[in-house]
């Protein structure tokens, strides 16, 4: 089972990688509602209070598909 987490550890000269199935980011309640090809700015704050922000492009959804099994047990 999936469970949220507050934070992600990074080791020095090591990469931590977000996919699908893996780590990953959740919009939960996003303001609006958010369709394929939109652009949303996202910012992550890094442990030495630095901030990094980002486009992420909205893709076509597959909710409730295979690909999407990693979702049904998260505790978030
Ligand atoms: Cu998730």
């Amino acid at each position: 089972m999936m469970e949220a987490r507050e934070r992600l550890v990074i080791a020095p000269n090591s990469r931590l990688q977000l996919a699908p199935g893996g780590y990953h980011l959740m919009l939960v309640a996003p303001q609006k509602a958010l369709k394929a090809k939109d652009r949303v700015p996202l910012t992550m704050t890094l442990g030495d209070g630095g901030k990094v922000t980002f486009e992420a492009e909205v893709r076509s959804g597959t909710v409730g598909t295979k690909e999407d099994d990693g979702h049904k047990n998260m505790r978030h």
